[in-house]
């Protein structure tokens, strides 16, 4: 394709709170709703749409809204206002100055890859390399009161479609509702995601889901370690997948050194964009080692981001990609993500996230909005 320079002229960031359907309960918390910064980006003639992932508190990673919301004023945005870029991998290139805050970054960064996509008149989908026009998609279930409602929510997504269920789980909740789950379901594809709930010496706990034959446990172990995970990892037969301490292609590479994870998940806003998701992809294609997009509850915005990613050849598991009504009454695009029957979500073809946008929905939700020229 021509590759189209672009100036930003302007950055907007705009703010909103979307109750979600279901409160979402996981080991370090329950979400019943969530406050989302949108960035646009001003490219005279194209803009380009990009959404912060962080949660309102640092318990999922450091980054919040709040922090994030200052290190776009203060830092972030300052940088790209009257930047010229002819490929977007020149934005990650400008922002690698500013250490961590990879959310926040990848607000813009993701946001610049949308705007070039549609001046050269491609999909974001083609540009960041991807090769497929739907993906397989999974449903990520919280921690629910009871083992029977569990079930209930979960035959309710297998009806939907969805090509495989992930469970929250913490000690406590992690045995009996997986043993429910394979008795009453068979054997559907299954995981579990921990984000971090045990410890080095839960090992024996964790050894106990070995019975259950899930595709992978997700970052059992601290947000911050990887050697941990190598010691766990030769103690359990069920491969170990790392969310939380994967922050970069290079802290990938040592945790695929260290046999930490034999499954990557990867997050676009935990690695700071689209550019360091593609080197994530690349070395995980090279190592033969299986990805899979995670999700953050995000809006249409970033779930249009997820579904471009996720079209990568990589990406051979199914994602955290699940339809715009798994999370909202209604989403703040249109037509919103939908689930196929086959266990499918439809990949963003041409014309920006902007075609996409339900714009009068999003103005009557939006709480805030600070320009930068
Ligand atoms: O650990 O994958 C996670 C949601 C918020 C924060 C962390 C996680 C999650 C999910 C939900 O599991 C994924 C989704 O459906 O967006
Ligand atoms: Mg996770």
């Amino acid at each position: 394709m021509s590759a189209p320079e672009l100036t930003v002229e302007r950055v907007e960031l705009l703010r909103l709170s979307m109750p979600l359907r279901l409160p979402f309960r996981t080991s370090f918390g329950t979400q019943t709703h969530r406050d989302v910064v949108l960035a646009r980006v001003d490219c005279g003639g194209v803009e380009g749409w990009g959404e912060l992932v962080a949660g309102s508190g640092p318990w999922y990673s450091e980054e919040t809204v709040g922090s994030a919301l200052v290190l776009l004023r203060e830092h972030i945005v300052p940088l790209m206002v009257g930047a010229s870029f002819s490929h977007p991998s020149a934005v990650a290139r400008l922002l690698a100055p500013i250490r961590g805050n990879h959310m926040a970054k990848a607000t813009v960064e993701t946001a610049c890859w949308d705007a070039w996509a549609l001046a050269g008149g491609e999909s974001l989908a083609h540009v960041i390399g991807g090769v497929r026009d739907r993906v397989p998609t999974g449903v990520s279930v919280g921690i629910q009161d009871s083992v029977a409602q569990l079930l209930d929510l979960i035959e309710r997504h297998l009806a939907e479609g969805y090509a495989r269920i992930k469970v929250k789980v913490e000690p406590g909740w992690d045995v009996e509702p997986l043993a429910a789950i394979r008795e009453r379901f068979g054997d559907i594809p299954l995981m579990a995601d921990a984000n971090s709930a045990y410890r080095l010496n839960d090992a024996s706990r964790l050894q106990q889901l070995d019975g259950f034959d899930l595709t992978m446990v997700e970052q059992p172990l601290a947000h911050d370690d990887i050697a941990d995970h190598a010691v766990l990892a030769r103690q359990l037969a069920t491969p170990i997948c790392l969310d939380e301490s994967l922050h970069s292609a290079a802290l990938t590479r040592h945790a695929l050194d260290l046999g930490a994870c034999a499954i990557v998940n990867v997050k676009i806003g935990r690695l700071g964009g689209h550019d360091e998701s593609r080197a994530v992809h690349r070395l995980c294609v090279e190592r033969r080692v299986p990805v899979w997009c995670g999700g953050m509850l995000e809006t249409g915005v970033g779930r249009l981001h997820n579904l471009a990613i996720a079209s990568l050849p990589g990406f051979t598991l199914p994602g955290d990609t699940s339809a715009s009504k798994r999370y909202w009454e209604a989403d703040i695009i249109d037509p919103p993500v939908t689930l196929a029957a086959d266990g499918t979500v439809a990949v963003p073809g041409a014309g920006g996230i902007v075609s996409r946008l339900d714009r009068d929905r999003l103005s009557a939700l939006v709480d805030g909005r600070e320009s930068f020229s």
